[in-house]
């Protein structure tokens, strides 16, 4: 059982608001913190300013009932979640500063005996660097009274309320009683184990089961490129293997997108550069395809048949979701673009009404329907493997060139 009653969630985003819902939604107090006005904005009307099943749900009933709300400022509370972005650096280091941002505005607001919990992906020493932080801006507080964890987030984006009750958690305190007061505020949602160590091992678990699964999906492009090369079927090729009890080899796809996966484990590299070698390699491996795919997109405009269109099928950095965080398609639409400036690219993204900045000013791309990118299109490029694509009947890739990345219609 918990005694804290209020929790300030400190990032809005893909995990802060689900968070903040789930832990409002069983009747903790949560006071939402953001800095971009269309978050704080949307939540304060019980919306949602991204796509993810469910989660309106939960942020329309926890406003409703008064239990959630948003603001830019960070109040008091018993709790302190933060969850903000950890990109990287130019030397693929962990930017710190977002964290360093929370814990600045953190520190002004304790009374002694707060819990503070760092969600984001952080890199070994992150959350003790947060904990020196805070007490650093306030020499006054007793130190024995400032309770600080590490409980990375491990939910998948498109099942995000489901997985935040049923994955198993992983929370690392600073000292053993940190950890005791977030596994009981974690017990507050998740119906799953919840298993304690200290912060840096917890840092280091959630790096490395997306390294993991980076490495796997690296094993599994550079088969494709090898069948490729050898005249094969990769998916056929990996489904007879997988009928093998001890293989399990994931999919091949366009290159690994989203902010996790492509970027967790160069933490890894930066903390132990010379003993991170696969771990490495298989980041260049997955980096590399992307222009894999760009080469074989430009073959095909060169072939006598082509129409002068290309239509681009999927945006999204994978099936059914509109995040383009980290997208290998979007790179990919961009580098075709600039490659082939006389071909029109007609992408098609069912989850977004307009391009994002970094496609919107090039003047051989725009946003089409689905039927419309068929229709006009003689190379269809395959990227992403969302349920509208799957419903394609094959009459409308009758006669065309279809570069698919995804095995969707095999
Ligand atoms: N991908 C492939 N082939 C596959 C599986 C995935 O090419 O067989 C690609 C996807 O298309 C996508 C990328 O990998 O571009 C990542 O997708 P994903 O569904 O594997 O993972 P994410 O990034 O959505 O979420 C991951 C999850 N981590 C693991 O599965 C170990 C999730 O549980 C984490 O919470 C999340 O990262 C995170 O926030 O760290």
């Amino acid at each position: 059982m918990t005694s804290i009653k209020e929790v300030a969630v400190v990032g809005l985003g893909y995990i802060g608001l689900p968070t903040a819902a789930i832990l409002a939604s069983k009747g903790i107090i949560v006071k939402g913190v953001d800095v971009t006005p269309r978050t704080v904005d949307a939540v304060n009307r019980g919306e949602v300013p991204f796509v993810e099943p469910a989660l309106g749900d939960f942020v329309a009933a926890a406003v409703a009932n008064g239990t959630l709300s948003a603001s830019f400022d960070t109040p008091s509370a018993d709790a302190f979640i933060v969850a903000v972005p950890t990109p990287f650096n130019a030397d693929r280091s962990a930017n710190l500063s977002y964290i360093e941002a929370a814990a600045d505005k953190i520190a002004p607001q304790l009374r002694g005996n707060e819990l503070v919990i760092l969600e984001s992906t952080s890199p070994p020493g992150a959350t003790q660097h947060m904990a020196d932080r805070i007490l650093a801006a306030r020499p006054d507080l007793d130190s024995s009274t400032l309770h600080v964890a590490h409980c990375p987030e491990r939910v998948l984006p498109g099942r995000v309320m489901e997985e935040l009750v049923t994955n198993d958690r992983i929370v690392g305190g600073i000292t053993p009683e940190a950890a005791q007061m977030a596994k009981d505020l974690y017990s507050v949602f998740c119906e799953a184990e919840i298993l304690v160590t200290d912060a840096t091992t917890a840092e280091m678990a959630k790096l490395v089961e997306n390294s993991y699964r980076d490495v796997n999906i690296a094993f599994a492009n550079e088969l494709s490129v090898i069948s490729d090369k050898v005249g094969i079927d990769v998916w056929e090729l990996i489904e007879l293997a997988n009928h093998h009890p001890r293989v399990n080899i994931l999919q091949p796809g366009p290159g690994v997108g989203g902010h996790c996966i492509a970027v967790d484990p160069w933490f890894i590299v930066a903390a132990a550069p010379e003993e991170s070698k696969l771990i490495r390699q298989a980041r260049e491996t997955n980096d590399a395809k992307p222009s894999w795919v760009v080469d074989k997109v430009i073959k095909s405009t060169e072939t006598p048949g082509f129409n002068g269109k290309v239509a681009v099928l999927g945006l999204a950095f994978k099936a059914n979701i509109d995040d383009l965080r980290e997208s290998p398609s979007i790179a990919i639409a961009r580098s075709l673009a600039e490659k082939a400036p006389g071909v029109e690219f007609l992408l098609v993204e069912p989850h977004i009404e307009s391009l994002p900045a970094t496609l919107a000013g090039i003047n051989n791309v725009k946003l089409v329907n689905t039927d419309a990118g068929l229709a006009e299109a003689s190379t269809i490029v395959v990227l992403v493997d969302h349920d509208q694509f799957k419903a394609v009947p094959a009459t409308a890739l009758a006669g065309k060139d279809v570069i698919d990345t995804r095995g969707l219609w095999r």
